[in-house]
């Protein structure tokens, strides 16, 4: 009982956490449409494992709608979903939020926020240094 309280309360906070996050979304980033473009062929074979009220999930999001990265989100939340197995399995943990990226036969999972976070500025923002990290 005590446990499916918690878990109830921490998913409510996640969601206030998620709508405060969207009232106050960051500007997008803006490039020319052929830059755009480019970024947008990288992201097509990139993919967000997340949960939706998980503030470490709404974090990396937040990043990738400031970058204006149209990438794919995938739902590892519900028990036995493909998406949550593809995780386990050949990312190596149920952990969210995972950053997948796939290219040609080989297959990056890479875990922990901050380190997508960095990852996602260093590789995408136009105005990246080294000394900021905005999420
Ligand atoms: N240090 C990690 C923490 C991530 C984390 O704790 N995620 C939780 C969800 S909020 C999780 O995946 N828990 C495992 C589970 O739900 O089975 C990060 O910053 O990404």
């Amino acid at each position: 009982m005590k446990a499916i309280l918690l878990k109830m309360f921490r998913e409510g906070v996640g969601r206030l956490i998620a709508l405060i996050s969207f009232i106050t979304t960051p500007a997008k980033v803006k490039r020319t449409p052929e830059e755009q473009e480019k970024v947008n062929s990288i992201v097509e074979n990139m993919s967000l494992y997340q949960y939706f009220a998980c503030p470490f999930c709404i974090k990396v999001r937040r990043t990738i709608r400031r970058l204006n990265l149209p990438m794919e989100y995938r739902d590892a939340q519900e028990r036995g979903g493909e998406h949550r197995e593809a995780l386990e399995k050949e990312g190596g943990a149920i952990k969210v939020p995972c950053l997948r990226m796939d290219e040609g036969a080989e297959t990056t999972w890479m875990y922990e926020s901050s380190d997508i976070v960095a990852y996602l500025n260093q590789r995408f923002d136009p105005e990246y240094t080294t000394a900021e990290n905005k999420t």
